[in-house]
């Protein structure tokens, strides 16, 4: 698996590579009614890698914050600095402008590529950020007047990609850390071309004639691998939407006659009952991760459609699904088991294996693994003997399949996003006339988990649903707004242990 080319340029192994394989001509992205063919799609990045190396001064081993929503312009953008030996910083769309500015500094940005229509934000992280210099805007389809688009219409087709290492860093993803600030994770070009040598081939069984949908950001991995690499590695193509309703992905399945959906048990959820008024007989592989597939679910999609779902399970930090199954592997309500590639078992509190049926903390290892970026602390509890220790708990049956059990840490996982609490609490105790508070997931049908804040105000005669809205307001205001907490309760006191530690599970029965 891992007998790649010391030399490895992710760019020139999925677009160049493809291209001199005969699959120029073939669709490669479809938005609206545009189609970009894979040569196309490579000569766009080649000109924004002229772009990046030639007008905006980039060297070998920059960094490149890239944002806007899943277009075709913000895929060449991930290729051009790839192909240019720079290492994509992917931010999600939903971004405000301080969590932009962290995300800057932490991984020493120097350069910035974005869709026009989400410059606000950034703008306002490059007031706190000396380091981002050099910035180019770009409109979905780059043809626009755009200042990146301009600049790549000077610039030719043709790069000749740096030869980076296979083990130099490609990418640089951010992910939610339940205490502090989100967690910088590092991937190398070789762990961008093995996911696609896992999953994909191994368990989804990727054809050339796949055509793929999905919800996830290309920002965050599990978008990256299903919207772009794993389709790109198969010569197959991908139908890029920016934001989708649960109708309007039903739609785009129906008029694109997509083979692969990539997305969240909430979606699932809510395009249940609707999938009747819907031709969906072109699907083949739904796949869900980002959040635990609830038997309901799965068995609710099932009945709608007459499709299994292919659960799996991964992590920014592992960059993709490492626990999987399809077809007559599928056990509903199982996440599946160690997909080839991996290796996973359930360890104690010791870090020793535990017989089947225990729970556990789930350990994996495989051909990617977690490299987190300036954080020496973290990346030793994380990886012990090569073992990557998630924060899922899990049973393993006596067959190898994996149950979810939990989170082992105060992570919220609401319609496939990653929220921390204490995040959400840092900033609604900003608000003048929050005392203190706390922030936890609650059980809810729609979206898995809901973010729920238990709120202590200074003057208790203050209150009522005026201040709610004012509250859920000041969180969107602030931080990406699926952070802010749907439900939000005024309490007197927060329930604490005799030595003041916040009992967090009470807050469920208040
Ligand atoms: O959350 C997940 O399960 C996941 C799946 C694939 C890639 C990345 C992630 C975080």
């Amino acid at each position: 698996l891992c007998d790649y080319p010391a030399s490895l340029n992710i760019g020139t192994a999925l677009l160049d590579d493809a291209v001199a394989a005969g699959r120029g001509d073939r669709p490669a992205v479809f938005y609206g009614d545009r189609v970009w063919t894979y040569a196309d799609l490579r000569d766009q990045a080649n000109r924004i890698a002229n772009v990046l190396t030639r007008g905006m001064g980039l060297v070998p081993g920059n960094r490149v914050l890239l944002r806007g929503p899943n277009t075709p312009m913000l895929l060449a953008a991930w290729f051009g600095v790839v192909k240019a030996g720079g290492i994509c910083v992917a931010t999600m769309p939903l971004l405000r402008g301080r969590e932009l500015a962290y995300i800057a500094a932490k991984a020493k940005v120097s350069h910035a590529l974005c869709d026009i229509r989400f410059a606000g934000e950034l703008d306002i992280a490059r007031s706190e950020s000396p380091g981002m210099v050099h910035l180019a805007h770009f409109s979905a389809l780059g043809d626009g007047a755009e200042s990146l688009d301009k600049a790549m219409a000077a610039e030719a087709v043709t790069h000749a990609d740096v030869p980076t290492s296979a083990l130099d860093v490609a990418l640089i993803a951010f992910t939610s850390g339940t205490t502090g600030p989100a967690k910088a994770t590092m991937h190398v070009h070789r762990d961008l071309l093995a996911v696609c040598d896992c999953f994909p081939r191994h368990v989804a069984g990727v054809r050339e004639d796949d055509r793929f949908c999905g919800s996830p950001p290309l920002a965050f991995t599990f978008g990256l691998g299903a919207l772009a690499l794993f389709p790109l590695r198969a010569g197959a193509s991908v139908v890029l939407v920016e934001s989708f309703t649960p109708e309007t992905m039903l739609k785009t399945i129906q008029d694109y006659r997509v083979t692969g959906l990539y997305t969240a048990p909430t979606a699932y959820r809510a395009m249940t009952g609707l999938s009747i008024d819907w031709d969906l007989s072109s699907l083949r592989m739904c796949v869900s991760a980002g959040e635990h597939l609830p038997l309901a679910t799965s068995n609710g999609w099932h009945q709608a459609t007459g499709l299994r779902i292919i659960d799996g399970i991964g992590s920014t930090e592992l960059l993709h699904i490492f626990i999987s199954a399809a077809g007559d592997d599928i056990r509903p309500g199982s996440t599946g088991k160690a997909i080839f590639g991996y290796e996973a078992r359930i360890i104690d509190a010791e870090g020793n294996p535990v017989p089947p049926g225990t729970p556990g903390r789930l350990a994996v290892r495989g051909p990617t693994g977690c490299r987190y970026l300036g954080d020496p602390e973290r990346q030793r509890k994380y990886v012990a003997d090569g073992w990557n220790i998630t924060g899922d708990v899990y049973t393993m049956d006596e067959d190898g399949y994996f149950w979810y059990q939990a989170r082992s840490d105060d992570m919220i996982v609401s319609a496939g996003y990653n929220i921390s609490g204490p995040e959400v609490e840092g900033v609604l105790m900003e608000h003048p006339k929050v005392a203190e508070c706390a922030v936890v997931g609650l059980a809810d049908e729609e979206r898995g988990q809901v973010v729920s804040a238990f709120v202590v105000l200074k003057d208790p005669a203050d209150g009522g649903d005026a201040l709610v809205q004012e509250l859920q307001a000041f969180v969107k205001g602030r931080i990406a707004p699926y952070k802010y907490p749907r439900r939000v309760k005024f309490v007197h006191v927060l329930p604490r242990t005799p030595t003041g530690k916040l009992q967090r599970f009470a807050l469920r029965d208040l």
